[in-house]
């Protein structure tokens, strides 16, 4: 490039730069949600009778009759139907690092087909996931935190050229390539990229993926491979929805971590930013295989109550991302409280694992409040279970006992040190325990 199309190009991140942390400033002024808790109890009480069904009393009565009717009515008013079983196989494996300093032991890729029941328009007819997992040194079989993220692999490992390699389009915001710093800047220093060493230097392997390698996260674009994901016979107002292709995604990733002996399938950690968050909860939802998941900022359709309508409503949802659930959510914009089902009620479908809901105290569009009222609304299901009681009081002050935790961070929607310091003292007290145990 000439020194005049960079001094140019200089100029342009300058002035971008400017007016993206001049407007970073000014949504730092934007309000913090009240510290005490507002908004109604959730409803319907979980164990309740919910239509023709009795009042839940056991934890038989739960899994026998509760949890199917449960999952069917999330599939068919929001998430659309989840895709049925699929075997895979792994293509090839790569080492991509092997650090001689540091707790990090290797980092390689392996790429996945999934034999979808039905052909679609992936490359060669069926997905290909490109799964990053890093391994710590030392002795397993270690716990794995495994979780998607947002714009590929390539932004995952920043200093490893060459890794994305996703042939599908990518949403708007990773497409055109923003400067790593600005990205960071607004959305935190691991808006992309987790905490490598430190997670290796705990003990936790980390595997990562780019869900858009199976539904690119792009109205109109994802039609065509959902359409391919709808179980066939499945009535058009309930086709998948790209939420619920990722939670199966997820699920196919379970597949090959659990068979990897240098990981202990007991301990398999899920996690999501946002959209990510609300597939990762329902992922385990519907998989009983993670032993935990933390779900950050998840917010509409994630940990955050709908029936109030607060923060994002369903209007707004399913118009900026229609072709993240079933064409038949759009139905409840503007009545939520129409909705046989609600949050807590996919949180309860996850008792007894332990779950963490992060949120921030400024990101009111996430619904810190919902969120926390949600967990406290699944909480009798994680009592069936003989699981302590979610006995914070306060937004701010975890009380670091049950299962079911929350917290609130200060700031905005993004991940940031601090979000992993808390899922990693969360994951240390509920399951990082060796395997024996
Ligand atoms: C927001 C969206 C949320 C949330 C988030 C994200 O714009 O309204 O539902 O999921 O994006 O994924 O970052």
């Amino acid at each position: 490039m000439g020194l005049r199309r960079k001094l140019v190009l200089g100029a342009v991140l300058i002035v971008t730069g400017l007016a993206l942390s001049a407007g970073g400033c000014a949504l730092q002024r934007l309000p913090n949600v009240p510290q005490e808790i507002t908004g109604p109890p959730a409803s319907p009480p979980v164990l309740a009778a919910f239509k023709s069904d009795p009042a839940v009393q056991t934890q038989e009565d739960w899994q026998d009759r509760r949890a199917p009717l449960l999952k069917a009515r999330f599939q068919s008013e929001i998430y659309g139907a989840m895709p049925g079983p699929a075997a895979y196989e792994i293509v090839s494996r790569e080492l991509l690092q092997k650090p001689e300093k540091g707790a990090i032991g290797t980092i390689e890729r392996i790429t996945i087909a999934i034999k979808t029941a039905q052909a679609g328009p992936w490359p060669g007819g069926h997905p290909t996931v490109d799964l990053i997992l890093m391994i710590p040194k030392g002795k397993g079989p270690f716990p794995v935190i495994a979780g998607g993220t947002f714009c590929g692999n390539d932004a995952l490992l920043p200093k490893q050229p060459g890794v994305r390699t996703t042939s599908m389009a990518l949403p708007q915001e990773c497409g055109g390539g923003a400067p790593g710093f600005l990205v960071t800047a607004i959305f935190g220093r691991h808006a992309n990229a987790p905490p490598w060493e430190t997670l290796a230097e705990k003990g936790y392997a980390l595997a990562s993926w780019h869900p858009g390698d199976v539904v690119p996260d792009v109205p109109v674009v994802a039609e065509p491979y959902l359409q391919a994901l709808t179980p066939v016979g499945t009535p058009p107002d309930k086709r998948t929805g790209a939420i619920a292709a990722w939670a199966w995604t997820s699920s196919r990733v379970v597949d090959v971590l659990s068979a990897d002996p240098r990981l202990d399938p007991k301990r398999v950690l899920l996690w999501g930013h946002s959209r990510h968050g609300k597939a990762a909860l329902l992922s385990a939802a519907f998989d009983p295989r993670p032993a935990a998941v933390w779900a950050l900022q998840s917010g509409t359709a994630g940990a955050a109550l709908g029936r109030d309508d607060v923060g994002e409503s369903v209007a707004d949802i399913t118009t900026s991302f229609p072709h993240w659930f079933a064409p038949a959510y759009r139905a409840f914009a503007g009545k939520p409280a129409d909705l046989d089902v609600d949050q807590h009620q996919l949180i309860a479908l996850l008792a007894p694992r332990p779950v963490l809901i992060g949120t921030g105290r400024r990101d009111q569009w996430g619904d810190p409040h919902g969120s926390f009222r949600a967990l406290k609304g699944a909480d009798p299901a994680y009592q069936l279970f003989g699981e302590s009681a979610f006995s914070q009081t306060k937004l701010r002050q975890p009380d670091g006992t049950g299962v079911l935790a929350f917290y609130m961070r200060p700031g905005l929607h993004g991940i940031h040190t601090e979000d992993w310091a808390e899922a990693l003292s969360f994951f240390d007290r509920t399951v990082q325990k060796p395997a024996s145990n």
